[in-house]
């Protein structure tokens, strides 16, 4: 298609994404928010999220994008174009998001990759000369990850209508905070009501977190689904007593129990589609020589199948039931997080894939290990997710990386897609591999 065709655009030039800019920004944003020890731990609604958001957000004004802010401290970067002749203004916008929080001791690119990657590809299509038939809008989801504040993709499903945000601002973390306090504290408790904008489309790019791509050496996942989740937060109440004294056949160990949970989880539950992790434990009054009183610990659960997930989630409930009656404690069981399996659009996936092959890029169509914000938007509109591969399948973990070779073709891949969802068509954009742009 000739330039001149493009949807109000002015004769553009094919837009590249810089590439110096998003990994430089990708660097400097993996730097803010290090803790004494050097590890990154951008909690949702910390002083090093504050960070992390103070520095986003410089980047999306000078950009040139107007910043806007919800209640539940959702960010938003918004390019709203000079009216396209045959747009309608306050068109649905096309929405490129992710996340800026981490994990503790986290590495770089989950989530953050997505945001930068959303951000520069605002910036090509401007510097393009292209003109969007419909706002774009680049967006960084509150409490993404769920460390602090359960449950997980938390800013996201209020965004999509899926949490109260009264609710939401009112919910303690683990250190007995309010999200809301905390927001208003950090300067991110902003005014516009979740799910002020209404996407079109929403698209979210980011790291596979996962081994897939690497031993299939794929450069590009067109992601079609995500497993469900279910997160538990058991409590096991025993007696306390003395570690020396008390015979074995006489103590009400939480202890012990917690230890059996976790092996039974391993042994009984887990599975060729089913995972299990008991990522946090905690004992009371946990010392050296006391029969732990109490026993606190979460559960993870996850498949792609809803009645699998389901089962395995009425097996532990079975299981700490018999666990109560033979070691004489008592369990309860507190639910953090539960979300179905999501299957994404399958017109965007074709887009991916596409997009890949214009590019001269392999790709394969895949599940989602991991949560991530598009499952929430895909409530409210058509989402999918392009996904490069992680070097060792490595995440949640310092030693996170993707080559620079994926992370730029990744990029290509969603600078195509956006252009296409925001109704207008180019030449593929130029190649970051040797060779550079290729006519
Ligand atoms: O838990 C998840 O899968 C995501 O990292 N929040
Ligand atoms: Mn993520
Ligand atoms: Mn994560």
């Amino acid at each position: 298609m000739s330039q001149g065709d493009d949807a109000g655009g002015l004769a553009a030039q094919p837009p590249s994404i810089d590439a110096d800019r998003l990994l430089d920004r990708l660097r400097q944003l993996g730097q803010v928010g290090r803790d004494a020890e050097g590890r990154l731990c951008r909690l949702a609604a910390s002083d090093a999220d504050k960070a992390g958001r103070d520095r986003l957000a410089d980047w999306i004004v000078s950009a040139g994008l107007e910043l806007a802010i919800d209640r539940v401290g959702n960010m938003f970067g918004i390019w709203r174009p000079a009216q396209a002749p045959d747009a309608t203004p306050d068109e649905a916008p096309v929405m490129i998001g992710s996340h800026i929080d981490t994990v503790i001791d986290a590495g770089i690119y989950d989530g953050c990759y997505g945001v930068l990657t959303g951000l520069e590809v605002a910036q090509a299509l401007q510097s393009s000369g292209f003109t969007p038939a419909c706002p774009i809008v680049v967006a960084a989801f509150t409490n993404e990850e769920g460390v602090r504040y359960a449950p997980d993709m938390m800013g996201s499903l209020v965004y999509a209508g899926g949490l109260a945000i009264d609710e939401a601002l009112a919910t303690l973390g683990t250190d007995g905070t309010a999200l809301g306090a905390e927001l208003a504290r950090i300067g991110y408790a902003g005014s516009e009501e979740p799910g002020f904008l209404r996407p079109r489309a929403y698209l979210e790019l980011h790291v596979e977190q996962g081994p897939v791509l690497e031993r299939d050496a794929v450069p590009i996942g067109a992601v079609e689904n995500l497993q469900g989740i279910s997160w538990q937060r058991i409590t096991i109440q025993g007696v306390a007593n003395h570690a020396g004294t008390t015979p074995m056949s006489m103590r009400q160990d939480a202890g012990q129990a917690a230890a059996r949970v976790v092996t039974f989880l391993r042994d009984r539950i887990a599975g060729p589609t089913t995972v299990a992790t008991v990522g946090c434990m905690s004992f009371e009054p946990n010392a050296i020589n006391v029969i732990p009183s109490r026993a606190t610990f979460t559960v993870d659960l996850r498949d792609p199948d809803e009645h699998r997930l389901r089962q395995a989630e009425a097996a532990l409930a079975r299981y700490l039931d018999e666990l109560a009656r033979s070691e004489g404690v008592t369990v309860s069981a507190e639910r953090l997080a539960r979300f179905a399996p999501v299957s994404f659009d399958k017109a965007i996936v074709g887009l991916v894939e596409d997009a890949a092959q214009r590019l001269g890029l392999r790709s394969r169509r895949m599940t989602s290990g991991a949560g991530h914000d598009a499952q929430m938007l895909a409530r409210i509109c058509p989402a999918a997710m392009i996904f490069v591969p992680s070097a060792g399948g490595i995440s949640h973990n310092p030693r996170e990386h993707t080559e620079r070779s994926d992370l730029l073709a990744g990029a290509d891949v969603l600078l195509d897609v956006v252009r296409r969802l925001a109704g207008a068509t180019f030449p593929p954009p130029s190649c970051h591999r040797a060779g550079g742009f290729q006519p």
